[in-house]
């Protein structure tokens, strides 16, 4: 029999989610592995504080103002992640590249912004939906292919800017900016912080918040002000609306000192314990740094090769150990074929790993990436 789990009243089985031999479907069982667990909602979990804490600004700011969903199914139609929120056609994130797919309409969300438009259907005006988000990505400290999102929205009407002397879309970003401002500013006091132009289909203008994190400039979120076809196609002429998408585990490496992202799915003792609900910004106590192995791998690539396909072998193969995948070099012979050596960094954050583990991992490694992606080892 196969594993059936529950998500939000939806009955998921293995066999629904992951199937091999069908070429519309790419999710992997690490991928399945995680659906349902949803650390979002646990109480002494770093992130189901740190959505209570952001739960508490929006009710202190405003009272019984915004809606709240943290048990929705990220099992989604292609038309709600990507149509519904104006994506087009050709963007990349809808590629079998970037996306894991279920089949060819149905796919594990990549945001929490496929809640908009049934959201508004529906009939909500204010809103924060919490839940598990999947990309194929990078991996390093800061990407993870399932993490954490939260959303958040809110409609306004003529009245609500028609005093102010600025048009809807004006009072909309400005009130959007302040109340992310104020935000950052519960959440972290002072940190030092910037706003960047972006680009969002669903949202224009379009900004990203920065922090400064470990001598780097991490994003923590992005936001906009509504794009009006949303609001006309979801029952909302006339309106204005703004909305955000907050990285959580992004927001909470900076909140609890949390040095890797892999940490967030850990079960160790050592780690869970450290964390009690209502206790924002209690810094992590690292229990240990065992040393890193790295491992190089170098092979000519086919025109087919992607970045996000060797980093899913990895992944699928070593799991959580694996905590880093760069490409070191790359050059193109005469013939023009194209070589890539990667490094791999393969550490555990609960233990010592042994030489002859890693060699096997690594051997592992090689036979799936000449066996699956079509490249040739050198
Ligand atoms: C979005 O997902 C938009 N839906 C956000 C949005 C909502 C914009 C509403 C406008 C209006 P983006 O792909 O940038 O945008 O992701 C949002 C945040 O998720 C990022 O700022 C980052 O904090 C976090 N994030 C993105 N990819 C990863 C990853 N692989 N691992 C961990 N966190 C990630
Ligand atoms: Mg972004």
């Amino acid at each position: 029999m196969s594993t059936l789990l529950e998500v939000g009243g939806v009955k998921i089985s293995r066999d629904d989610v992951v199937r091999e031999n069908d070429p519309t479907n790419n999710v992997p069982d690490s991928i399945f592995s995680k659906i349902g667990l949803q650390l979002h909602r646990r109480d002494n979990h770093p992130l189901g504080i740190l959505k209570q804490e952001i739960y508490s600004y929006f009710d202190n700011n405003f009272p019984g103002l915004f809606n709240k969903f943290d048990n929705l199914c990220p099992v989604v139609s292609v038309k709600m992640n990507f149509d519904d929120v104006l994506v087009p056609h050709d963007h990349v994130s809808r590629t079998y590249n970037d996306t894991y797919y279920i089949n060819a309409e149905t796919v594990l969300r990549c945001h929490t912004s496929a809640h908009q438009a049934e959201l508004l259907r529906e009939g909500h005006s204010y809103f924060l939906v919490t839940g598990d988000v999947y990309r194929r990505d990078s991996v390093d400290s800061t990407h993870y292919p399932v993490f954490h999102q939260m959303e958040g929205f809110r409609v306004f009407t003529p009245v609500d800017w028609e005093a102010s002397g600025v048009d809807g879309t004006s009072y909309a970003a400005m009130d959007l900016k302040k109340t992310l401002e104020g935000l950052a500013q519960h959440l972290f006091g002072n940190v030092e912080m910037r706003w960047v132009d972006a680009y969002f289909p669903f949202t224009d203008p379009s900004f990203e918040l920065e922090i400064y994190f470990q001598g780097n400039w991490m994003e923590v979120l992005g936001c906009g002000v509504t794009e009006q076809k949303i609001l006309i196609n979801n029952g909302r002429t006339g309106s204005t609306a703004w909305a955000f998408g907050l990285g959580l585990e992004r927001l909470a490496m900076v909140l609890f000192d949390i040095p890797d992202i892999r940490l967030f799915w850990s079960s160790d003792l050592r780690f869970t314990s450290q964390f009690s609900s209502g206790q924002l910004g209690v810094k992590f106590k690292p229990f240990s740094k065992f040393p890193p192995c790295y491992k190089d791998i170098s092979f000519w690539i086919s025109e087919s090769f992607t970045e996000n396909n060797f980093c899913e072998v990895v992944r699928g193969i070593a799991g959580d150990l694996a905590e880093q995948v760069s490409l070191i070099d790359s050059f193109t012979n005469k013939k023009g074929m194209t070589s890539h050596c990667y490094r791999i960094t393969y550490r555990s954050m609960e233990r010592s790993l042994t030489d002859e583990e890693i060699n096997q991992l690594q051997g592992r490694v090689r036979d799936e990436v000449e066996n699956k992606l079509n490249v040739t080892i050198r």
